[in-house]
């Protein structure tokens, strides 16, 4: 059976009122697959999100939707008991129950799918391009993170072993790197041999995070897991930051992971799909605006020392993204979704591009963390 099949077919067993009338994909993610769903009763209609958990990825969706559901509840309450000192309306999905009662539904499959309300009147951008902007998206994460602060990390189970711990990447790297699959990859391609020197040059960087955790300087909390830009949402009548998406890597980890993501994907206006690395960079007045909205709701859980490793946060996700690009590259395209040839080789070439704009700038993006 082709998947929209099986997406018709669960679409109608969760909680959600009317009839089936429309299933549309989103083919934004690189890993799950996605529908928008229309449901409609005489008198009104409810549309939400459906998604496909893609179990290659995550091994235990159930532990998936008990993390996402337990931090959703948690943060709904908070935005709830806030409502009336904010500047605005804060929104978050909710996890629509199954018409069983659980988080999520099995298909005949055996695949798992999940559905989520969807956020009302707001859109999210592949990019951006104005300092407001910027503002916005670091407002977002920031409050995202610190309504979430004051849940215990380890009531979550690590979903994604490994999520972000660069030198575990690097390890999985050099065990692909010896491959045929691999060799024969590098041997086509001067651009994938120049990305190898690359990884080479940057390995001795690859714990900075890691290794002040292990000194107690740096400490788990809750975290998104992957607040990219795409993941961040606007009030379609104010521009306000409104939500944050994409809530299926929300587990125990280091705050500096979820920064370094959205500013790495924030700040490149290029986008990390463009194939022209000559307008790859790092933009510092994006940067800097995004920094201002971030303390704006950071600075009320941050300790010195996790402002300390900011910049090097910034300049580790992007190199860590390439690498986890290239190596899947280099792999045969087994973990990313792709469309083309050389898709994952090209995104690995445009966040190593960043990661050197970024060390050229590190003064000045030291200078505007404060
Ligand atoms: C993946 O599936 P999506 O697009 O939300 C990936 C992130 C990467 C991102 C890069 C579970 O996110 O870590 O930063 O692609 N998610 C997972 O676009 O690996
Ligand atoms: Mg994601």
């Amino acid at each position: 059976m082709p998947r929209s099949t099986h997406a018709e077919s669960v679409a109608t067993q969760f909680q959600v009122p009317g009839r089936l009338v429309a299933l549309q994909p989103i083919t934004t993610g690189n890993v799950n697959d996605t529908y928008r769903v229309v449901c409609r009763t005489t008198f009104s209609e409810e549309q939400f999100i459906l998604q496909r958990i893609n179990k290659k990825v995550f091994v235990d969706p159930a532990a998936v939707m008990a993390n996402m559901k337990a931090v959703t509840d948690h943060a709904h309450s908070r935005i709830e008991a806030e409502a009336d000192d904010a500047d605005r309306i804060w929104q978050l999905p909710r996890v629509i129950p199954a018409v069983d009662g659980r988080d999520y539904a099995i298909d005949d499959g055996g695949e798992y799918w999940r559905a989520l309300s969807m956020i009302a009147s707001a859109r999210s951008y592949d990019k951006l391009s104005t300092p407001e902007h910027a503002v916005e998206a670091g407002v977002v994460l920031g409050h995202f993170q610190r309504i979430i602060s004051d849940f215990p990390a380890a009531d979550l189970e690590d979903t994604l072993p490994g999520f972000h711990i660069t030198p575990l990447y690097l390890a999985k790297y050099d065990s692909i790197i010896d491959t045929d699959e691999a060799r024969q990859r590098l041997d086509r391609s001067s651009e994938a041999r120049r990305l190898a020197k690359f990884v080479e040059s940057r390995r001795a960087f690859a714990s900075v995070l890691e290794d002040a955790r292990e000194r107690g300087e740096l400490n788990l909390r809750p975290i998104h897991g992957d607040p990219k830009i795409t993941n961040i949402m606007l009030d379609n009548f104010t521009g306000k930051g409104t939500s944050i998406v994409d809530l299926d890597t929300v587990k125990p980890g280091l705050i500096h992971y979820d920064f370094g993501d959205c500013a790495r994907s924030s700040c490149n206006p290029a986008g990390e799909e463009t194939s022209d690395l000559s307008q790859v960079y790092l933009d510092v007045d994006l940067f800097e605006a995004l920094v201002r909205g971030y303390l704006r709701e950071a600075a009320a859980f941050l300790t010195e020392a996790d402002r300390h490793y900011l910049f090097d946060a910034v300049r580790l996700i992007a190199f860590e993204l390439g690498l986890r690009f290239f190596t899947d590259h280099l792999a045969g395209d087994v973990y990313f979704k792709t469309t083309y040839d050389g898709h994952n080789l090209n995104r690995a070439r445009v966040q190593f591009a960043l990661c050197e704009s970024i060390e050229a700038r590190e003064t000045k993006m030291r200078r505007a963390l404060g």
